[in-house]
């Protein structure tokens, strides 16, 4: 038998990775994937190691973290991470993991405390990851300075957090300013999450996602969204007729006159990030049943309730919407290969007063109707695509442009990223 011990690790090549990477290669995007990304644990595995553990996610919002002390822990695959408020006031993350014996640390999804301490042995650290006390004795010659809790790299972007796991994430400095400067008028700082729901779908978290990047299915599921809703969001879209441009031109003479942003952005590969502020259909304020406002009090600074909804897009785990009273946040989470979290947040203004200037239920109907539509799309969906009957289809250049442009991302990124980690492993 050959004596693999003889082959340095680093040389043994990393078969199940490049056989993904070869399959994405020879894979048209015009196409939905090939079944095994939908369906198998060994490329949910390779997908969880090459984007959750490299690429920047969305996480959450400055204002659930608002006081020094507050944290909230987030669970990404096997490692659970803490997003916490410093004694300076600064959003920092680190891994939810004590240097002692490695217990976690942080036992709840939220919590304030004064100081990081684990219950296991009572390791104590400052809000800042440095560890403060480690027990009795460590003997003479134990350096705390060497014992701090693994930071994680953290991005706060105007209320936005955004983390990665990576030793060197990707630069996506140019979206993470361009989003300040979107969301300066919301004030996020003095925002709250009103309502917060969390469902879990029976489905790949890609079909989440190709299920969110086309309005394809909008006509035939959501008679609630589309009470508000335009299409489109894209002046481009080849769908877009001249009553829809005049709309939006309309608007946007407003917007400016008000320094509302609302240019179409897009940046990194098959646009990964992308912010447009659309106006709702004509006579609607907000995604509400009836389209009037949800929220009595504006957010932030703003004035005009006429904003439209301001897209957010951050591949490979949210979309957004921000209007004038609320905006709604929505995180992806996969959970299995057919198993995933859809977390919605409704924001609002943190003077805002629930049952006086905010009903929970009216705030949240649209969106909760929507995304159990959803659901059951992206489910149905999946159910389809475990069929030895499954292979994959066309999508229309027309309708489906986002989706195409998500699997392109899907597919470059996967293969950079195995390629990056088999030449440096
Ligand atoms: O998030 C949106 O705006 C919509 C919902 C359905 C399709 N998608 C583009
Ligand atoms: Fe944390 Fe021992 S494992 S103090
Ligand atoms: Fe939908």
């Amino acid at each position: 038998m050959a004596n693999l011990n003889i082959i340095p690790s680093s040389t043994i090549p990393c078969t199940k990775e490049q056989a993904i990477a070869d399959s994405l290669k020879a894979h048209p995007i015009s196409l939905s994937l090939p079944q095994p990304f939908y369906t198998e644990q060994a490329n949910f595995d390779v997908e969880m190691e090459q984007i959750f553990q490299k690429e920047w996610l969305f996480v959450g919002l400055s204002c659930e973290i608002p006081k020094k002390g507050n944290f909230m822990t987030q669970q990404i695959g096997n490692s659970s991470i803490t997003i916490v408020r410093d004694q300076n006031g600064e959003v920092r993350a680190f891994h939810n993991v004590c240097r002692h014996r490695g217990s976690k640390l942080c036992l709840t999804e939220k919590g304030k405390t004064a100081k990081l301490v684990c219950s296991y042995h009572q390791w104590t650290y400052e809000l800042d990851g440095n560890l403060l006390y480690a027990g009795t004795d460590m003997g003479d010659d134990f350096d705390k300075s060497k014992f701090g809790l693994h930071p994680v790299h953290c991005r706060n972007a105007g209320g936005y957090i955004y983390i990665s796991l990576s030793d060197n994430p990707t630069n996506i400095d140019d979206y993470f300013e361009d989003l300040a400067h979107y969301l300066e008028p919301y004030d996020l700082e003095n925002a709250k999450v009103a309502v917060e729901k969390t469902i879990v779908e029976e489905a790949n978290w890609k079909l989440v996602i190709e299920n969110n990047r086309e309005c394809y299915h909008c006509s035939g599921s959501h008679p609630e969204l589309l009470g508000s809703l335009l299409e489109w969001d894209d002046t481009e879209d080849p769908r877009a007729s001249d009553e829809f441009k005049f709309l939006v031109a309309s608007k946007q003479a407003l917007w400016d006159a008000e320094g509302i942003p609302h240019k179409h952005v897009s940046h990194g590969y098959a646009k990964r990030n992308r912010i447009v502020r659309m106006p709702l259909k004509e006579g609607t304020l907000a995604m509400t049943v009836d389209g009037q406002l949800a929220v009595k009090k504006l957010m932030g600074r703003i004035k005009n309730p006429e904003l439209g909804s301001m897209r957010i897009l951050h591949l490979p785990n949210s979309w957004n919407h921000a209007q004038s009273d609320h905006i709604v946040a929505f995180q992806v989470k996969p959970l299995g290969p057919r198993k995933t979290e859809v977390t919605t947040k409704w924001v609002v203004h943190k003077d805002a007063v629930e049952g006086v200037d905010y009903d929970p239920e009216r705030l949240t109907y649209v969106w909760d109707e929507t995304n159990k539509q959803d659901r059951r799309l992206v489910e149905n969906n999946q159910r389809g695509i475990n069929s030895i009957a499954y292979q994959p289809g066309p999508y229309s250049a027309t309708y489906e442009f986002g989706v195409i442009n998500f699997i392109d991302w899907f597919s470059y990124t996967m293969q950079v990223n195995i390629a990056t980690s088999t030449t440096r492993s």
